[in-house]
């Protein structure tokens, strides 16, 4: 079997406490079952770029990391990265900000990669590069000769031509695309507007998954991802999760409770979740006093700007829907800016009543599968959720809604709170039934496939 390449912006290290996420314990069985290398920055920056590697090796998984300047990363990781290219595939060309430097800046660190990664792939062995870090760099490697099975797989949305053809040279990003063998995206919407921009932009020609433009063919699939369900079920049932569900309960004191859980990020939706919940309290004055809305957001990319406005403005909103409907012994909003541990993330999943996954846009949501794996079968909660998430294609028996509409919301809110038992347990059967059918494993293995037999395509087609 061929070694696995797994490329990265950031490397996670496996640490005996199992605080990876499931994306993370999935590439690293996949590393050590295959061998192979991890490769990426390191977090850390450094005075004078070096290309010095740093190796390691962590419960049987290799890793080779680099450290970036300080440059590097304001305009790669800070600038493109998290200031162009994320709200743009957010469908937020409002805040997406377009400046020379940032491109420049992606463009170089895309090539400090290609030169860090070149070196320790072997003829014989498979890449896969992850996200829109990293878009370029399948095209670098060729550029050194590479000719392995290069696969790119896509976390986030492929945003619709209209607004992709505002980014500064939109084409040369879609044309790198073309030097993978395999380019994975979680749903088929975002498949199908990444096709729709080969056909009108670039005159290319679609045939099934096989797309052809400039002389090229690749496969093009969506290929959702999925969570660990078993380990998630597991944690779950565990101790540390019980605690955690007792604690959670106990000072609940019989409300209701909704849960919310998101890196804070305005992609995810969270002013409009509060001024929905908001909406619900309003249109439901008996209800006042009998539901809590807990929301867990830690802090995330707090160098950028709109990123300090939006956890000033949750603040604020938070603390206005508190002090307008709180009374001495309720308060409406429990906010938490801080990042639990899986087991006890699992707990508290499974101490509430209702999930609320409200994203405007998000390429999956691994959130809205974890509180379905948490659910105790005989008493399940009901999970709210965006039709706008890439889940919603496959968790259909959620209650879909559209995040931008309070009403929505306040009605689904109440919906679920009233919906019998009878109800719970057949919709969140369907649910567990995809989470657990199309779960990380099962991810991994369908992408990887399609590449090997990418790389057999190749070769019939050099022999003839
Ligand atoms: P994210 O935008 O980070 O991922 P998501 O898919 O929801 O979004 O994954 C978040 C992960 O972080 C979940 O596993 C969750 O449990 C964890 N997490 C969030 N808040 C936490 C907290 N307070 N404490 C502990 N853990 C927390 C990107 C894309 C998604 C896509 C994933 C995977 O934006 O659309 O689903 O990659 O491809």
């Amino acid at each position: 079997m061929s070694r696995l390449i797994v490329i990265s912006n950031r490397v996670s290290r496996p640490n005996k406490n199992g605080e990876q996420g499931g994306l993370a314990v999935a590439l690293a069985a996949a590393l050590r079952q295959r061998g192979g290398i991890w490769v990426g920055w390191s977090g850390d920056t450094t005075d004078k770029f070096t290309g010095q590697i740093a190796f390691n090796e962590d419960e049987g998984v290799r890793t080779a990391t680099i450290d970036l300047e300080e440059q590097d990363v304001d305009e790669y990781y800070n600038g493109y990265a998290n200031r162009t290219l994320w709200p743009l595939f957010h469908f937020r060309i409002d805040l997406a900000e377009y400046a020379r430097d940032f491109e420049g800046g992606y463009n170089r660190v895309n090539q400090r990669f290609a030169d860090t990664a070149s070196p320790l792939i072997e003829s014989d062995d498979v890449v896969w590069i992850h996200d829109y870090h990293l878009i370029p760099l399948g095209q670098l490697l060729r550029k050194k000769g590479l000719k392995n099975r290069i696969g790119f797989f896509l976390h986030i949305p492929w945003p619709p031509t209209r607004l992709l053809v505002s980014l500064p040279h939109h084409s040369k990003l879609v044309e790198a695309l073309f030097a993978y063998d395999v380019v994975g995206f979680h749903t088929e919407e975002w498949l199908e507007s990444f096709r729709h921009y080969v056909e009108k932009e670039m005159g290319g020609r679609v045939d099934g998954d096989f797309i052809t433009a400039g002389g090229r063919t690749i496969q093009a699939i969506a290929c959702p991802i999925g969570i660990d369900a078993p380990e998630f079920v597991a944690a779950s049932n565990g101790t540390v999760a019980a605690e955690m569900y007792k604690r959670v309960c106990d000072s609940l004191q019989e409300r209701a409770m909704i849960v919310g859980v998101d890196r804070l990020d305005y992609s995810k939706g969270l002013e409009e979740r509060f001024n929905g919940y908001a909406r619900f309290l309003k249109d439901n004055s008996q209800m006042q006093g009998k539901v809590v809305l807990v929301q867990i957001a830690p802090p995330s990319r707090s160098d950028v700007a709109s990123y300090q406005e939006i956890r000033a403005t949750l603040d604020s909103l938070a603390g206005r829907i508190n002090g307008e409907y709180s009374d001495v012994d309720w308060t409406p909003i429990r906010y938490v800016n801080q990042g639990y541990p899986r087991e006890k993330l699992a707990g508290i999943y499974r101490s509430a009543r209702i999930g609320l996954v409200t994203p405007l846009r998000d390429g999956m949501n691994l959130v809205a599968k974890e509180y379905v794996a948490a659910q105790d079968p005989a008493d399940p909660g009901v999970l709210i959720l965006s039709r706008f998430a890439g889940a919603a294609h496959q968790l259909k028996d959620a209650l879909l809604i559209n995040p931008y509409s309070p009403e929505e919301m306040s009605d689904a809110i109440s919906k679920a709170l009233a919906m019998p038992l009878e109800e719970r347990k057949r919709r969140w059967t369907a649910m567990m039934q995809s989470v657990q059918e199309q779960d990380v494993s099962w991810w991994r293995a369908t992408f990887s496939q399609r590449l090997e037999e990418a790389a057999e395509v190749r070769q019939t087609e050099d022999v003839e």
